[in-house]
């Protein structure tokens, strides 16, 4: 077959693989664990039920100076068992940076155009729901009929550092959910996919000298379990309960981001303990509007509401159930 015929043939297996999720093909995730600390990359991973450990993308880093456009090459590595599909999802907040080109594979490599990478690929720009609009999520879509193995480029995003982006550490995490569509897998001797698991490392990006401040994308949908007001990774009661409470005495308080951070700071769960109580606000605030009719920036006694209502379900509470729940 030629490279173009089965970059064609690959765009439709991928594509049918996005929509057929249902065959065989687990978009169904948990939610993921997401850390950044100061100046480090910032680190997630899918945990798709039934899937096995995966490979590492990895964005890198990079040390540039104001205004500069410099290459994001996001690679596989830890790939000794290969993959034949890989949906990557990088935010970019473009406040900062711009987004000047995207190249499928490395543009930068020998014999580039006869690259897997080259012809099984495809690009998209993405605006989520749920985040700020300054968010662009650049998917990477790689899908062949084959395992590749080994470390390879997938793609090589341009950036450009804005002019009055500010000198300091910049993380452009992966979304390890990406709106359900972050999703991965290894044919099997059968031809059978495999669900695997990725570990995404987010690029990393020091703009100028002498500052470890961090600049992250704004909070993703990926950190946030909807109804989990108090952090503690579940949906329960104690959310509604919590919420209400919230309500009542915020309302008669000129501190807002004091009294949430009072409330749920017994029950935050282990890797979000360190977060700031500015953070811990946002996010908390993001999973309590559970309708988004707030978009994520404060919540109503309705939403507490409706956690009580989905409550009387008897399945588990996720964001898949919320999109059910409110479809
Ligand atoms: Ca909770
Ligand atoms: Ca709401």
């Amino acid at each position: 077959m030629s490279r173009k015929i089965r970059k064609i043939a690959a765009t439709a297996l991928a594509f049918a693989m996005l929509a057929g999720s249902a065959a065989g093909f687990s978009a169904v995730q948990e939610t993921p664990v997401i850390t950044v600390s100061a100046a480090e990359q910032a680190v997630s991973a899918t945990k798709a039920p039934n899937g096995i450990a995966g490979p590492t993308i990895d964005a890198g880093t990079y040390k540039i100076a104001t205004g500069d456009t410099f290459k994001v090459k996001i690679k596989v590595t830890d790939n000794a068992d290969g993959f034949n599909a890989i949906n990557a999802w990088l935010d970019v907040n473009t406040n900062y940076f711009e987004i000047v080109d995207k190249a499928n594979g490395d543009p930068d490599m020998a014999e580039y155009e006869d690259s897997e990478a080259y012809t099984a690929v495809t690009l998209n720009e993405y605006s989520k729901k749920n985040v700020g609009k300054e968010i662009k999520t650049i998917i990477t879509l790689y899908s062949d009929t084959n395992n590749l193995k080994g470390d390879v480029v997938i793609s090589t995003i341009t950036l450009k550092a804005k002019a009055d982006a500010p000198a300091g550490y910049y993380s452009l995490p992966f979304d390890a959910v990406g709106d359900d569509g972050a999703m991965a897998n290894r044919i099997d001797e059968k031809r059978d996919p495999i669900v695997i698991n990725p570990t995404f490392r987010g690029a990393l990006v020091q703009v100028g000298e002498g500052t470890d401040m961090i600049y992250p994308a704004s909070s993703s949908s990926s950190d946030i379990l909807k109804g989990d007001f108090n952090l503690d990774g579940k949906v329960s009661q104690t959310d509604a309960t919590f919420m209400l409470r919230y309500l009542l005495e915020s309302s008669v308080s000129d501190n807002k981001t004091d009294v949430l951070y009072d409330l749920i700071k017994g029950t935050i769960r282990e890797e979000l303990k360190n977060e700031s109580k500015e953070k811990i606000f946002e996010l908390a605030n993001a999973s309590g509007d559970v309708d988004g009719s707030e978009s994520g920036k404060s919540f109503k006694q309705t939403d507490a509401t409706y956690i009580l209502r989905a409550l009387l379900n008897d399945s588990k509470i996720d964001n898949a159930f919320w999109t059910t729940f409110f479809a």
